[in-house]
């Protein structure tokens, strides 16, 4: 049987404030009935697809702020989404911003859900690493306050069955830590989805602004490859309200090599038949991790991490 699952990454271009998810929506299903039509079965959108990225503003008022989440997946907005790739038999994933109320109390993740060629959620993820600040840093030429508008995920990394294979998921920040890619590997992922939004200007360390692109590539080949896995990462990218993303979303094998990419800042779907028994080349070899691991030896991995940066 195939285990070939024939995978677009949809890169968005920027999405305005007033950008209402309708519009956004409409955007999403475009570039699903080109993947449709180029025999996608999979089609991968950015993290906080639905609207701009909320956290380069600094915001007080929870009514404001709550805006830019949804309380429940699918809603009135998204339905569209999900009801045209029912009938185009497609399954997809994406990002968003997710509200839930549990025993009276408000929680707000970074959220990304797998949903299959049925229409079904298979998988949720809650972005674990949050980057950024939790307070107003005048300083910063934008504000990245992903610390203080969301609760980090307290749910392991983990995998759902689904297009024949086994996929996991992953948000932004997450694509830089190796440990994201070990954790999901040793829940035997074979295809991680890595929604971002990554500005160019990095305020920490502005000196690092052109290797951002670099480091993304870096970032994702490496973990595809240590791991044996595919990873697709999808940039939502371009000018968004002044601030300039980076794109470059890419399907990588699990050698490590990039083997499509997106070559705009705006709307671009591009597609590759991502084999997922390619995985073995890797997984049965150089990074067999039952022959040549040494877990016994890696005992600081998981101690609590008390030192100073
Ligand atoms: N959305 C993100 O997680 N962005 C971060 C930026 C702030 C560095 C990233 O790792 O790309």
């Amino acid at each position: 049987m195939s285990r070939v699952i024939v995978t677009g990454a949809a890169q968005l271009g920027p999405i305005a404030r007033s950008e209402p998810r309708e519009r956004v929506v409409v955007r999403m299903i475009s570039l699903m009935e080109k993947a449709a039509a180029r025999g996608c079965d999979l089609v991968v959108y950015p993290e906080l697809a639905l609207t701009t990225f909320f956290p380069r503003w600094y915001m007080e008022d929870q009514a404001e702020i709550d805006a830019f989440f949804e309380r429940s997946m699918p809603n009135v907005e998204v339905a569209p989404l999900f009801a045209r790739a029912r009938e185009l038999g497609i399954g997809f994933s994406f990002g968003y911003a997710e509200l839930i109320v549990e025993e009276g109390v408000a929680h707000h993740y970074n959220t990304a859900i797998v949903v299959d060629k049925a229409g079904e959620i298979v998988h949720r993820y809650r972005k674990i690493h949050l980057p950024g600040h939790t307070s107003h840093e005048p300083w910063r030429a934008f504000q990245h306050l992903e610390k203080r508008y969301f609760e980090p995920g307290m749910e392991p990394f983990s995998v759902a069955e689904a297009f024949g294979g086994k996929i996991g998921q992953a948000i932004c920040n997450d694509r830089r830590w190796p440990e994201t890619y070990r954790e999901l590997a040793l829940r035997d992922a074979e295809m991680v989805l890595i929604g971002y939004n990554t500005p160019v200007h990095y305020p920490q360390a502005p000196e690092h602004d052109h290797l951002q692109c670099f480091h993304n590539h870096l970032s994702l080949q490496a973990g595809a490859y240590q791991n044996g896995m595919w990873v697709v990462g999808v940039a939502k990218a371009g000018k968004e309200e002044g601030c300039d993303l980076i794109g470059q979303s890419c399907i990588v094998a699990p050698t490590g090599e990039i083997v499509a990419m997106a070559g705009t800042l705006g709307d671009e779907l591009v597609v590759h038949d991502c084999d997922l028994d390619r995985c073995t080349e890797i997984r049965a070899n150089i990074f067999s991790f039952k022959q040549h691991r040494r877990p016994e030896i890696y005992t600081a991995l998981t101690a609590p991490h008390d030192k100073e940066d």
